[in-house]
């Protein structure tokens, strides 16, 4: 009993040095295993004397089980510990400031967009669409431009395979929208508009919109008041003066180039062509010249937009750099 007794002493010395449930184990089974120390007291009861086997049989016990429970309370104290080095290691702050969001903003041309059809929306004019790749007759026949015009060169116009072109203006939007509407028509016609070019200040894809008004009786005057009133509000600007300078277009008749007096720069720039719709372009779209006048105006939404933002390369606007993008934020 002495012996055991300084097993367990020794036992018990040992197991305080354990650090992992594991070790514990392995620990466990030299003591308490098959194999075991302890075990193997209680299979030498046997060659006990039968009167004594009893109360040895009962010391062993008692030793066993002050082993078990030490075993059990080191156990508990280990896995205590790892619970708490768990949490210690997996402990987040939740009083740290979040990371935050980054808010989004429109694009420069889509901020000019909105408000270029704000603005017409409230002088009655409506918003048409229609496809980017078109056919000959609707981007160039129809608009009385001639078969051998250089426009229509593989210089200046993307063509397909099968003999289509990538839009170059939005001006077959208004002939599709007027052959299916009836005067009076009173259209915008914003979108993507595509031509053989490339430099600081021209992009092969670029945004144009044209503006389209037949009625009885539209004139010249009324082509004036309303780019000029347009260009006031665009410019957020009472006193910016509009010029209109003689020039030709095949599907306008008079046509004008349209310049604006920059107050801040004290220059004059161009920013459209206009005129009044061509004959043959209103007999095409099935208008009767003797009844209907109308007027055009057209321009580009990108150029509109640089001017507005203070933007100087074109290639700003389609290179989508965030940091450029950043700076619409909120507008
Ligand atoms: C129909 C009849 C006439 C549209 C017009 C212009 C003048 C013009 C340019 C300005 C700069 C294109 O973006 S730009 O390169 N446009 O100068 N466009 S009149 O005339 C039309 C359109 C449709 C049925």
């Amino acid at each position: 009993m002495e012996q055991l007794q300084s097993i367990l002493t020794t036992a018990l010395t040992e197991m305080a040095e354990i650090g992992s449930l594991p070790e514990l184990e392995q620990f466990k089974a030299r003591y308490v295993g098959k194999q075991g120390a302890i075990t193997g007291y209680m299979q030498k009861l046997k060659d006990i004397a039968p009167e004594l086997r009893k109360e040895f049989g009962a010391q062993i016990n008692a030793i066993k089980q002050e082993f078990e429970g030490a075993l059990q309370r080191h156990r508990s104290a280990i896995e205590e510990q790892e619970l708490r080095a768990k949490l210690a290691s997996e402990a987040i702050d939740v009083t740290l400031p979040g990371r935050g969001t980054q808010q989004g903003s429109l694009h420069p041309v889509n901020l000019a967009l909105k408000r270029l059809i704000e603005i017409f929306a409230a002088l009655g004019f409506g918003v048409a669409d229609g496809p980017e790749i078109e056919c000959d007759y609707y981007n160039f026949k129809a608009l009385n431009i001639p078969e051998n015009h250089p426009a229509r060169t593989m210089q200046d116009t993307f063509y397909t395979a099968a003999g289509n072109v990538l839009r170059t203006h939005t001006s077959p939007i208004q002939v599709r929208y007027a052959e299916n509407n009836q005067p009076p028509i009173r259209i915008i016609a914003p979108g993507r508009v595509y031509r053989v070019d490339m430099d600081a200040t021209h992009s092969p894809m670029f945004h144009q919109m044209e503006l389209l008004w037949i009625d009885k009786g539209i004139s010249f005057a009324n082509l004036k008041a309303v780019i000029s009133d347009f260009m006031r509000q665009f410019f957020e600007d009472d006193s910016i003066q509009v010029r209109f300078r003689a020039s030709f277009f095949p599907f306008t008749e008079p046509s004008a180039e349209v310049d604006i007096f920059f107050a801040k720069t004290g220059k004059w720039l161009e920013v459209g062509g206009c005129g009044m719709v061509h004959p043959n372009v209103l007999n095409y779209m099935k208008i009767d010249s003797n009844e209907y006048s109308g007027f055009a105006f057209g321009f580009g939404i990108d150029r509109l937009a640089m001017l507005k933002y203070g933007v100087t390369d074109l290639r700003l606007m389609f290179d989508n750099d965030v940091d450029f993008l950043r700076q619409f934020r909120g507008i």
